[in-house]
């Protein structure tokens, strides 16, 4: 299955991105851009705020572990700032902003005779 979700970015106004339904809620994943294996179904966008530390290599820290983004309603995003410390709305602003980038950096090196 597949979506259409409505993103409020902080730097690209109000966008349309590509989504994928599960569950009940919505996954930031791009079902017509990316990977192509049979469990990924396209590149998705992971938040890695909550990530651990790797305990033998903390220089540099090394993300373990990340979640990806998911909204039940597929509006995503606050169209604000991003603020560290903000909603978790105003997250998935930051969020919007990485997909919507991921999908216009993916179309412009297929135009420009790249494959993915
Ligand atoms: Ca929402």
């Amino acid at each position: 299955m597949q979506s259409d979700g409505i993103g409020r970015s902080q730097y690209s106004g109000d966008v349309s991105i590509r989504t994928i339904p599960e569950g009940g809620t919505n996954r930031l994943q791009d079902y017509t851009r990316g990977a192509t294996a049979p469990d990924n179904h396209g590149n998705y966008t992971v938040d890695y705020q909550h990530y651990e530390l790797n305990p033998v290599e903390k220089r540099p820290p090394q993300p373990i572990s990340y979640y990806i983004v998911t909204d039940p309603d597929n509006t995503w995003g606050d169209g604000f700032i991003f603020n560290p410390n903000g909603s978790s709305e105003n997250r998935q602003t930051a969020a919007v902003d990485a997909h919507y980038g991921m999908m216009k950096t993916l179309d412009y090196y297929s135009e420009h005779g790249h494959r993915f």
